[in-house]
């Protein structure tokens, strides 16, 4: 595996689009930098390989347009090819370009893609990606979409080199109290690129599928902890907690964002799979229960609305992990959204008696009203580890 054959992936834009976390947006955190075919060379270039993914990703971290500059950042590329060459390896070749512009500045995309396409000009019939990074706005997507499109027609000859255009959001964006732009666009940026890649380098549709599911993981996780952040903040707030009603835009706005990263958002059927979730969530009695066990337990001196917030986050974070185990089942095709009963169950598990034995262990974890996004990660963790054991277990059993 480590030695296997890749293509290579050159990625440019300015400085502070966003080229580094889109990398680790698709290679996760176990990325690795590499020193493959970088003797002699170049602190303008970190070069990146994953075990599964069978394309390396070159970072132009120099790369700045003006004359000078990004001919400093391209240049290290043609003598990292160079070098590769010396060194014996043949896939040393710029297979796929991915042309990063910012979605927050669209008013630049001919002007940038005029620099880009300059600046590659000598990789004349490499495709490229055009990726357009912090996409967190949905209805600007088309727009932006159809604007790069315009600028690419305007480049005559380089137009045939549009492959794709990619909007995508590489780490959770958070907007306000209620709203936040979760990942997007990374799974179909790896689809996309593999497909690019020479036959015979080209990642297996099966080792590409696991990738993906892994990468979803990650984002699904991302997801819930940002919707518990949400829920011990909206749980906090020093009223009564008559009934997990509060929660219902926070575990609507959460079921939804999981289910668009799974792909199940579509059809009547998806409908009222997520629908059946949402009824288990709201109508709960989980959290009045808790309350009162919380209270019983000796050793345990929160204030009222300390042990309000672990409650609104571990209901947050209880349905998220659910809707996560869930989801994946039908992605992976094991179950479908006709299961209405087995996914009332899977989420029921969660919010039962199972339910208070973990929010206790929270509890007594907790000591005071820390920052939300401290509880939060306290619950989301502990909430993980326990699930993962239970649903384990249960695979085997079934
Ligand atoms: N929340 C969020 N921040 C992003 C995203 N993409 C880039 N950023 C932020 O934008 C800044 C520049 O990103 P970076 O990857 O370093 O850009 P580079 O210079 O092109 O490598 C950093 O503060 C990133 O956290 C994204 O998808 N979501
Ligand atoms: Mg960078």
């Amino acid at each position: 595996m480590e030695n296997m054959e890749r293509g290579n992936v050159l990625v440019i834009g300015n400085s502070g689009v966003g080229k580094s976390t889109l990398i680790n947006a698709v290679f996760g955190e176990k990325k690795a930098e590499t020193g493959w075919g970088t003797k002699g060379t170049t602190v303008d270039l970190k070069i990146y390989e994953s075990k599964i993914i069978p394309f390396r990703i070159i970072d132009t971290i120099g790369f700045v347009p003006s004359f000078i500059k990004e001919h400093k950042a391209i240049n290290a590329v043609k003598k990292w090819s160079k070098n590769s060459a010396k060194e014996g390896h043949e896939d040393n070749k710029i297979n796929v370009i991915w042309f990063c512009v910012e979605g927050t500045t669209s008013k630049l995309f001919p002007e940038t893609i005029k620099d880009l396409s300059r600046a590659t000009s000598m990789w004349k019939s490499v495709p490229v990606i055009v990726v357009i990074t912090k996409s967190y706005s949905d209805p600007e997507r088309e727009k932006n979409i159809k604007m790069v499109n315009n600028a690419f027609a305007e480049q005559k000859r380089y137009s045939k080199n549009l492959a794709k255009i990619i909007p995508v959001v590489a780490s959770t964006y958070v907007l306000n109290d209620t709203a936040f732009a979760a990942p997007q666009g990374i799974t179909e940026l790896i689809d996309s690129t593999n497909e690019l890649m020479p036959e015979g380098i080209k990642a297996g549709k099966k080792d590409v599928f696991t990738f993906k599911l892994n990468r979803k993981r990650a984002f699904a996780h991302s997801i819930v902890g940002t919707c518990t952040v949400l829920g011990v903040t909206v749980g906090a707030v020093p009223v009564p907690f008559a009934d997990a009603l509060i929660l219902a835009p926070i575990e609507i706005l959460e079921i939804n964002k999981l289910a668009q990263l799974y792909e199940i958002n579509k059809g009547e059927d998806s409908k009222q799979f997520l629908n059946s979730i949402i009824e288990v969530g709201t109508v709960s009695i989980a959290a009045k229960t808790a309350i009162s066990a919380l209270k019983a337990i000796p050793g345990i001196n929160l204030a009222a609305c300390v042990i309000n917030a672990i409650i609104a986050g571990g209901i947050v974070a209880a349905i998220g992990e659910g809707s996560i185990y869930a989801f994946e089942k039908v992605y992976i095709g094991e179950k479908s959204v006709a299961d209405i009963d087995w996914v009332k169950k899977v989420m029921e598990l969660r919010l039962s008696s199972q339910f208070i034995e973990q929010v206790t262990l929270i509890a007594k974890k907790i000591t005071k009203m820390d920052n939300p996004k401290d509880i939060g990660k306290v619950i989301t963790d502990l909430l993980a580890i326990v699930f993962s054991v239970t649903d384990n277990k249960k695979t085997v059993e079934r």
